[in-house]
């Protein structure tokens, strides 16, 4: 990770960000943001809880674990990191807060936790890895572009053997956060929007 968060001037212009940086915020904003209102908010994140239930076909205990994992997402703590985030209103103050949250210590720790609930969520059998057909269901959920998933899944399986892993999801995910690599393949939340 470069930069810290004073490197960003009060006005906080979306330009004022990398642009690799911002294009993966903005798209994981996208993705989230299912009502179109500008914003992830907590209607948000819980249509995707009930889209994941329906589409992974989830019941009983576990789609109470899958409501409870996105409720905790959309209603932080609020003395956490991410409670800053959530209570932003506007796509300019949301991404200035995402800036800031992850470039507090310890982030990495809050990722690598929060990533390896949400692979067990995905891994709907509980076998311990995510297969493709587990996989597809993330991509319904957050409506992402299909033609894209396999070469994300593919990219996500360093060893190959052809499903993902915890630590490779989280990895993938951790990356997708911190790296700033302009060619980075990586498509965690689907194809970058362009900006
Ligand atoms: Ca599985
Ligand atoms: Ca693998």
């Amino acid at each position: 990770m470069t930069g810290n968060a004073q490197d960003i001037p009060s006005e906080k212009k979306l330009r004022d960000f990398p642009i690799t940086w911002l294009r993966k915020n903005l798209t994981i904003i996208i993705a989230h943001d299912i009502d179109h209102d500008g914003y992830p908010g907590y209607n948000d994140f819980m249509t995707i809880a009930q889209r994941l239930i329906k589409h992974g076909n989830v019941k009983g205990k576990a789609a109470d674990d899958v409501i409870e994992f996105f409720r905790s997402y959309a209603k932080p703590p609020k003395d956490g990191a991410r409670s800053e985030i959530m209570g932003k209103r506007s796509l300019g103050e949301f991404v200035t807060a995402a800036w800031k949250a992850e470039h507090n210590p310890g982030v990495i720790d809050l990722l690598r936790s929060k990533y390896s609930r949400m692979f067990k969520i995905f891994d709907l059998d509980s076998s311990g890895y995510i297969t493709f057909d587990e996989y597809l269901v993330f991509w319904r959920v957050y409506d992402l572009d299909l033609r894209f998933a396999k070469m994300q899944f593919d990219y996500m399986d360093t060893d190959g053997d052809g499903k993902i892993s915890e630590e490779e999801f989280v990895n993938a995910a951790v990356d997708y956060y911190t790296s700033l690599d302009a060619d980075t393949p990586n498509r965690f939340y689907g194809p970058l929007i362009n900006y």
